[in-house]
Formats: structure tokens, C-alpha cells, sequence
């Protein structure tokens, strides 16, 4: 390592003195200008990740839902997996150094994680659309290449597509070719050789309308576009072209508004969908004959998808157990549903893809949504072997069995990946004729509501079983299943969030006055309780 370039490098992009930020649940994330000395530091950590793992690294820089002003960086680990924990911890570490123990933190960091320094690394970086990422991916690229690790820069992509590049380069180019048009190939493959058998694909299933909430994943779309044009025609709004990232639009904000996005031109049974800014959510809705809105959130996501998978599994005959894997913010008619008339297992993890990541993968065929609409289906080895074989059963057998292996291969299994989910969910509504409306009928979501409270330090609230209880502050528990009481079919939950410096509050009840009603009165308690600051909670939102 050569530490007088580092220093020297290093001061090109140095870090404001006392600034201090976390890896969190979505790597680091803050506003772009405070950013340029973390992006440095993590094209060196890259490397020495790279070094460790023998293996390429991801690095994307992206702030997904979070304003345009925003950015942000994540590391992503060889097979195409989140970041393990303890080189998150490197990570916090060496990104809050101050300039001059910087060279120091990261000797440490190789010693203590056993990095052979003489061993190749290789980097492979991607970007958002934000005015800012281009800038601040050149910042990693100068961090790698100080020490004198190898990369490539792929500019312009999607979280998913930067994953499914590194899984790509480091299965030799088994689960596929690493560039974007290997990607691109093999999801419209996999889409158009599932669809073929449907028997009604009439203009109703022709066309979708996707919110690309002003981000890559209208670039990216559009690419894709002629490559599955002979199965669905996608009708992009949001594009990017005039409106603002992620500004009244996009996944999260239908999601959290439980509205229609701006800008998109909404008839009556259409069917829509909106991505995030960095295309890895979607959630679908559309609007009924009376002009109601109406959501269909990653749980219904899990829900069409997990029984389509069900029925496929029936027909090969196969013992594969699958189960689906939800958080918190699941809404409880959908993991009823799911439990009582599915008969599936549900799952609740904590908060973050990487906790359902991980729990799914306990599973032959483990379905993994947050409500938000960010997840993906995982396929053990086991399942996908049993499966092949399969191919050589009888007829009917055989035609299920490739079915599931063009499922297979249109999920990112990377990563959940909103393009991925888009052609999966499409292909399913296709094949068994459903409408929106018939999809969206499966259950009735609980009225549900989600609310932010701003308190001094939100690690004072600490949790349980899987974020649904809370532990400290003392007595803040015992309110929140106080109020709880006071509603029917209730249900509320507060936790510190991992992405934003604020506690989230959730709530569900039977109506929508009493799920806002009990919202309120829990973000009261907490702020009451947890030491809020500014302005007092207000009923309403
Ligand atoms: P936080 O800010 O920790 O709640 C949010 C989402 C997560 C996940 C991350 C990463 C909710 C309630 N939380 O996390 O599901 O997507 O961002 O982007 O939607
Ligand atoms: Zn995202």
C-alpha cells in the first residue's frame, strides 16, 4: 500500500471535520454535497473487499427513493448479495476517520480482516441519473484506483443490474453474460418463452403503464423496450425528461401517499405501475369505474407470485417447500391470507432486503417482499436441480417444469429488481387470464397508515421480535398497547429508521380514520416518551 499516495489522494477528497455517518440499512446515505470523501473511501474499501474475497465488488451509487438532492453508496458482495456485517463496520469506520488516521484505519481494516494486499481486485461501478452521481462515482474511481485495483465503470445502471454484474463476473458467466445486453437477453427470453403458451394475451395484457419516477429506470426500459415489444408494450411516463427524481412520483411516494403519481395519465381498470429511482421497487394500482384508487403493494406482489408457484410445483408433482418472507410493515390481511388460506408459511423478518434475504434462503423456494414492493424470489440449488429433472417427466409435468425454469431466469436473484418483478408479475396475469382487478381482489388490505416523528436521538428506541415490540425507552411499549386496545383489528409499531434520521410509526386498524387515529396517538407516545423535537405531532397527515 503505498500510504503517501493515499494521503495525497486522499486530501483531493477530503472528509469535513466532525462529520460522522453510519452504513446503513441502504449503505451510506445523506445529501450529495457531504458525500465526495465517503465515495473515495469506498472505492478503496472496494478494493481491499475485493482483495479479500478474490472476487469482483459492486459499488452503486444511488439514494433510490430519497430526493434528488440526496445520494449514496453501497458496496455489493460477490454474489451480488448486500455487504456483510462486519465490513459494514469497517465500512462506518473508515468513512467517519478523520483525514489524517485515515491511511491508519484502513492498514487496520486490512489486518484485522486478513486482506492479502498482493492479491488482484477488481471493481465494477454503477450510477443513478442524479445530477450528482456521475461526479461522485469518479470519486470511487479514484479511491480504487489509488490502490491500484482494477475496474469497470458501467455508468448509467439500475441497483438490480449492477448486482446481477457482479454475480454475473463471478460465476464465470454461468447465470449469464455481464452486460446489458446479456441482461437484457436473458429476462426477454426467459418473458417471451413463458408467455408464449398463453392462450388470452388479447389487448387488454398488451400494455402497461409505468411511473419510472424520473429515473434510470425509464433509460433503462426504453432500452429494454424492443426486446419484449412482441409480448407487452410499456407506456412509460415520468421519464425524466421534464419532472424531478423521485418528486411526486415514482414507487414509494404511491406507496406512502396511497395516490396516484404526477403525470400519469390514469383511465379507469388500466393497469399501472411505478418504479423507484433506482428501479428496485414496484408496486402496482389502478383506478376502479368510481374513480377510487386502489394499491396493489409488494405483499399482493408476494401473494400472486407465491401462489402461481404453488400451483406449478402441484402440477410436477415435486415436494419443494416454499415460504414467503415478509416485515412488519406486511399488512396483516395479507399474511392472514397467505397462513390461513394458502396454507403457506409466512416469515417476519426485520426492516432491509438483506434480513429477508437471508431468511428466504432457508427455503427450496423462498419469496421475499417488503410491502414497499422491493423483493424477489430465491431458488435454492436443490430446487432448481429437482425442477430440470423434471423436464424429462410426462407431458404435462414437463410443460410446468419449464415454466418454473423461465421463472427461474426472469427473476434477478441477485437482488429484487423492478423490471425482473414487472415481467414475472405480467407473465402470471398473462398465463391465468387475470385482470388487475381480480388480481387486486385476492384480499382487502387493512387501512393502514405510515407516519414520521423527528425525536433528539432515535437510538434511544431499541427493539424486538423483529422490530414489533419495542424494549427502551421503559413505558413506551406499554402505551403503544394501551392505544392498541382501543381500536378493532388493530396493530402498530414504531422503529428507528435505517435510512432517515426519524422514527417511523405504523399503524393498522378497521378503518381509515381509526388507522390514522391510532397512528397519531402512537407518534404522540413517542415523541412524549422518546424525547421528540420540533413541532408536536398534529392528527392528520
Ligand atoms: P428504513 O428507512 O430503515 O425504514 C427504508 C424502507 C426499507 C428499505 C430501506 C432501503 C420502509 C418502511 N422502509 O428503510 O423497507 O427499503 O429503506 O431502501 O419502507
Ligand atoms: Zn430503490
Amino acid at each position: 500500500m503505498d500510504l503517501d499516495a493515499i494521503r495525497e489522494y486522499s486530501a483531493l477528497h477530503a472528509k469535513p471535520n466532525g462529520l460522522v455517518l453510519q452504513y446503513g440499512t441502504a449503505g451510506f446515505r445523506t445529501k450529495a454535497e457531504h458525500l465526495d470523501h465517503v465515495m473515495f473511501r469506498m472505492g478503496l474499501l472496494a478494493v481491499l473487499r475485493s482483495k479479500q474475497t478474490k472476487s469482483t465488488i459492486g459499488v452503486m451509487v444511488t439514494a433510490s427513493h430519497n430526493p434528488e438532492e440526496d445520494n449514496g453508496v453501497k458496496l455489493v458482495d460477490p454474489l451480488g448479495e448486500m455487504l456483510a456485517p462486519s465490513w459494514e463496520e469497517h465500512a462506518t469506520c473508515l468513512a467517519n476517520a478523520e483525514e489524517h488516521e485515515m491511511p491508519r484505519m484502513l492498514m487496520d481494516i486490512s489486518v484485522k480482516a486478513a486482506v492479502n494486499l498482493q492479491q488482484d481486485a477488481f471493481v465494477v461501478i454503477g450510477r443513478d441519473t442524479r445530477p450528482s452521481s456521475k461526479k461522485l462515482s469518479q470519486s470511487v474511481i479514484d479511491g480504487v484506483t489509488v490502490l491500484e485495483g482494477q475496474f469497470h465503470d458501467y455508468g448509467l445502471l439500475t441497483t438490480p443490474q449492477l448486482h446481477y454484474m457482479v454475480y454475473c463476473r463471478n460465476t464465470s458467466g454461468q447465470y449469464g453474460k455481464a452486460t446489458i445486453e446479456g441482461y437484457y437477453e436473458k429476462l426477454s427470453k426467459a418473458f417471451m418463452e413463458l408467455t408464449k403458451q398463453a392462450f388470452c394475451s388479447g389487448d387488454e395484457y398488451r400494455s402497461l403503464k409505468v411511473d419510472c419516477a424520473n429515473g434510470i429506470g425509464a433509460l433503462k426500459l426504453r432500452e429494454m423496450e424492443h426486446y419484449i415489444s412482441q409480448g407487452l408494450a410499456v407506456q412509460l411516463f415520468n421519464d425524466g425528461t421534464k419532472g424531478k427524481l423521485n418528486h411526486l412520483c415514482g414507487a414509494d411516494f404511491v406507496k406512502s401517499h396511497q395516490k396516484p403519481p404526477q403525470g400519469m395519465e390514469m383511465k379507469s381498470n388500466e393497469r399501472c405501475c411505478s418504479f423507484d429511482g433506482d428501479a428496485d421497487r414496484i408496486v402496482y394500482y389502478y383506478l376502479d369505474v368510481d374513480g377510487h384508487f386502489h394499491l396493489i403493494d409488494g405483499d399482493k406482489i408476494a401473494t400472486l407470485i407465491s401462489s402461481f408457484l404453488k400451483e406449478l410445483l402441484l402440477e410436477i408433482g415435486e415436494s419443494l417447500n416454499i415460504g414467503v418472507v415478509q416485515t412488519a410493515y406486511a399488512n396483516g390481511s395479507s399474511t392472514r391470507y397467505l397462513e390461513e388460506v394458502m396454507k403457506v408459511p409466512v416469515y417476519c423478518t426485520k426492516t432491509g432486503v438483506k434480513h429477508l434475504h437471508h431468511k428466504a434462503q432457508e427455503f427450496d423456494i423462498g419469496v421475499y417482499f417488503e410491502a414497499n414492493g422491493h423483493g424477489t424470489v430465491l431458488f435454492s440449488k436443490a430446487a432448481e436441480t429437482k425442477i430440470k429433472l423434471a423436464k424429462e417427466l410426462e407431458d404435462k409435468k414437463r410443460e410446468a417444469a419449464k415454466m418454473l425454469e423461465n421463472v427461474i431466469d426472469l427473476f434477478n436473484q441477485a437482488a429484487g429488481d423492478a423490471i425482473s418483478d414487472m415481467l414475472v408479475i405480467e407473465a402470471i396475469l398473462i398465463l391465468k387470464g387475470l385482470t388487475v382487478q381480480q388480481w387486486d381482489a385476492l384480499y382487502t388490505d387493512l387501512p393502514n397508515r405510515q407516519l414520521k416523528v423527528k425525536i433528539a436521538d432515535r437510538q434511544v428506541i431499541s427493539t424486538t421480535d423483529a422490530e414489533r415490540q419495542v424494549v427502551t425507552p421503559p413505558g413506551l411499549q406499554e402505551a403503544i398497547n394501551d392505544l392498541v386496545k382501543k381500536y378493532k383489528l388493530s396493530r402498530a409499531f414504531v422503529r428507528p429508521s435505517g435510512t432517515e434520521d426519524i422514527v417511523r410509526v405504523y399503524a393498522e386498524a378497521d378503518s381509515q380514520e381509526n388507522a390514522d387515529s391510532l397512528a397519531h396517538a402512537v407518534s404522540l407516545a413517542v415523541f412524549q416518551l422518546a424525547g421528540g423535537v420540533g413541532e408536536t405531532p398534529r392528527p392528520g397527515f
